[in-house]
């Protein structure tokens, strides 16, 4: 955690307490603030070595602002806040993790009920003491019961995002050491999942001692949990780290093993057995001519161990990519040699989701231009919030200042070597009605539709919501599907066959958003969509050009859904997406006036997408 995002969540904490004990105006500036602070790119604690003149250069910080933050770094602590926190000691940030629970409602229970933490809210929940407190009822009482189930499980996990980092760095560390030939990570980390338990690390070495002591050498080491010969647990940013150390001739089997998933290794232990061979994290071996095959877990022939690949061959099949490992029908692919060639991020053309200071991005479109011909990037869609349900008061651009944008990006796409498309990011109210104005909307190059509020709905509803949001004429992209925030909002039930259906008929590119509090839409979704043809679109939504690094995630998520690069439209070039994009309004709009030539045009519509291997499942 870099100090700015340290002090940033100090001045979140100070808003929440602030907003619990019923105080206006105070909680939105502090919050501006830590948004402001977490934003900044230079270190913080330069600024305010400087003072609290320095300070104020950042957006929101004020003179009272400024001199907390110089009292933090001097002493360590804020006065005010520690007088806060004593005076409503109760564990915040968790409670407010639970949908339907905000810094009020946590003042009023500790108030009423002296709930401070997320047991004590359970049980008042289960003994309907809330209720019975103003301003609540049966119904709040209900949600919160029910949200608590989700909130506890999302504390036992952590965001994929967080962690990879983390996890990157102790390679970085363990690479570095002429000890270790081999080092990978392995678990739920490898596979990709949105979210983690731990984070598991495999190091191939001669000398299991020297690697260990390598290992707890990693700076960012903040205490050992325990500490073997060929194993090691730490504690590191807040993440669980396990080590295992092998020898490198079973550096393949251990690998194999422990990225699981459990499912996985269960299924291919058992078609192992079939053929008379033994499969375990030492190796296979061929146990055909042996008597007591369960005498050890190094028995018989040794047929393969020291690599992935290897391994795989042993029981007859193609190497299997981590993502896929969930036991999904990947196995039976692998042996019918029938596996996905899945999407890589270097098949990338451009970000097709993107916002800039012109709604609640920070970057001008320039500089987003130029982050994105940084990356590489042939093309580049500016597709800021249009205004409506969801989106914060002045935040979202109206039908004329979405006029006045166009020639904003025609002028700087002037300046700038990269095909730039002019879209938005418009909103899907309760009723899946798209609000901004059609002709507007029929204008754009491109028209990201999302889900910004009502994100509670039940299933059949949320459903058709979406569907009829992909009917709409002019949609092009669905944003982020669920709304969901990874660890702390469940966002909305969809059928996911439904939605797939849908997409696949009007050509609206389901998005696989890579915001790490996203991954939405995720490898189950993704995977509908591609069986139905649907086309998938890999989006970072960044708010800087520094999010555009968040396309990893994308990529892995969509990955898990089993996406081939035809299966994505930004593998396209400029040209191609182009086309694919000014198809689709020419299908929609003679749709209605029903023209002999639609069905050709849809057909059109349709080549570049048709899969590769129609006869996948
Ligand atoms: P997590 O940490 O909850 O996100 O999920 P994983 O999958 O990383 O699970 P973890 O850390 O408990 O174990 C890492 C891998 O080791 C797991 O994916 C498969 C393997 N493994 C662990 N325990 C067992 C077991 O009892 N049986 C089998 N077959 N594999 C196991
Ligand atoms: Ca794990
Ligand atoms: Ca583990
Ligand atoms: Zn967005």
């Amino acid at each position: 955690m870099s100090r700015n995002d340290e002090v940033a969540t100090l001045f979140e904490e100070f808003a929440d307490l602030e907003e619990a004990r019923g105080t206006n105006y105070k909680p939105s500036v502090y919050r501006r603030a830590a948004e402001n602070i977490r934003e900044y790119q230079s270190p913080i604690e330069n600024l305010a070595g400087e003072g609290d003149d320095a300070l104020a250069e950042i957006d929101g910080v004020g003179d009272a602002i400024a001199s907390k933050i110089v009292e933090y770094f001097t002493t360590g602590e804020i006065e005010e806040l520690e007088e806060l926190r004593s005076e409503l000691p109760v564990d915040i940030e968790t409670l407010t993790a639970i949908e339907g629970v905000g810094p009020r409602t946590v003042g009023a229970l500790y108030e009423t009920l002296g709930i401070t933490t997320l047991e004590e809210l359970g049980t008042a929940a289960k003994a309907e003491e809330i209720r019975e407190v103003k301003g609540f009822g049966p119904k709040t009482e209900a949600n919160i019961r029910e949200n608590i189930s989700f909130a506890r499980e999302a504390q036992q996990r952590e965001r994929l995002g967080e962690a990879r980092p983390v996890a990157d760095d102790v390679l970085d560390h363990l690479k570095s050491a002429d000890t270790v030939s081999a080092v990978e990570t392995a678990g739920s980390m490898r596979r990709w999942r949105p979210t983690v338990g731990d984070i598991d690390v495999l190091v191939g070495a001669p000398d299991g001692n020297a690697a260990v002591e390598a290992f707890l050498s990693w700076p960012a080491v903040d205490a050992e949990i325990e500490a073997g010969e060929t194993k090691a647990s730490v504690r590191a940013d807040g993440f669980r780290v396990d080590l295992r150390v092998v020898g490198s001739e079973e550096f393949g089997a251990a690998l194999q093993y422990f990225t699981g998933s459990k499912a996985h290794n269960v299924t291919l232990r058992n078609r192992a057995l079939d053929m008379e061979l033994k499969m375990n994290e030492y190796g296979v071996f061929d146990v055909s001519e042996i008597d007591t095959p369960d005498a050890g877990q190094r028995v018989g022939e040794r047929v393969a161990g020291e690599s992935e690949e290897a391994m795989y061959e042993a029981v007859g099949l193609s190497w299997i990519p981590p993502e896929l490992r969930e036991n999904n029908g990947e196995i039976q692919a692998a042996a019918d040699r029938d596996l996905p060639e899945l999407v890589e991020e270097a098949a990338i053309g451009g970000d097709l989701h993107t916002h800039t200071e012109w709604s609640d991005g920070g970057f001008t479109i320039q500089q987003m231009l130029r982050g994105a011909i940084d990356r590489g990037y042939e093309y580049h869609a500016v597709t800021d919030h249009a205004e409506g349900p969801g989106i914060f008061g002045e935040t979202g651009l109206s039908e004329g200042d979405l006029a006045d944008q166009t020639q904003a990006v025609r002028e700087a796409a002037d300046e700038f070597p990269i095909e730039v498309f002019h879209g938005v990011e418009a909103n899907i109210d309760a009723d899946g009605v798209v609000t901004t104005d059609e002709e507007t909307l029929a204008d754009l190059d491109l028209v990201v539709a999302s889900p910004h509020s009502a994100l509670d709905q039940g299933r059949q509803v949320a459903t058709d919501r979406l569907v009829r949001a992909i009917e709409h004429p002019s949609v092009d992209i669905l944003g982020h599907p669920t709304g969901r925030l990874i660890t702390s909002r469940r966002g909305l039930e969809i059928d996911l066959h439904a939605i797939a259906t849908a997409a696949a008929d009007h050509g609206v590119a389901i998005e696989t958003n890579s915001n790490p509090a996203r991954l939405d839409a995720d490898g189950p979704l993704i995977r509908v969509a591609v069986e139905a043809g649907a086309p998938i679109v890999i989006n970072t939504d960044a708010h800087s050009p520094r999010e555009f690094d968040n396309v990893r995630y994308g990529i892995h998520t969509a990955r898990r859904g089993w996406a081939e690069p035809a299966d994505v439209i930004n593998t396209k070039s400029a040209d191609e997406l182009r086309a694919f994009l000014e198809s689709w309004v020419a299908i929609h709009h003679t749709e209605t006036t029903s023209h002999p030539d639609d069905a050709s045009l849809m057909a059109a519509r349709q080549m570049p997408l048709m899969r590769s291997q129609p006869h996948r499942r």
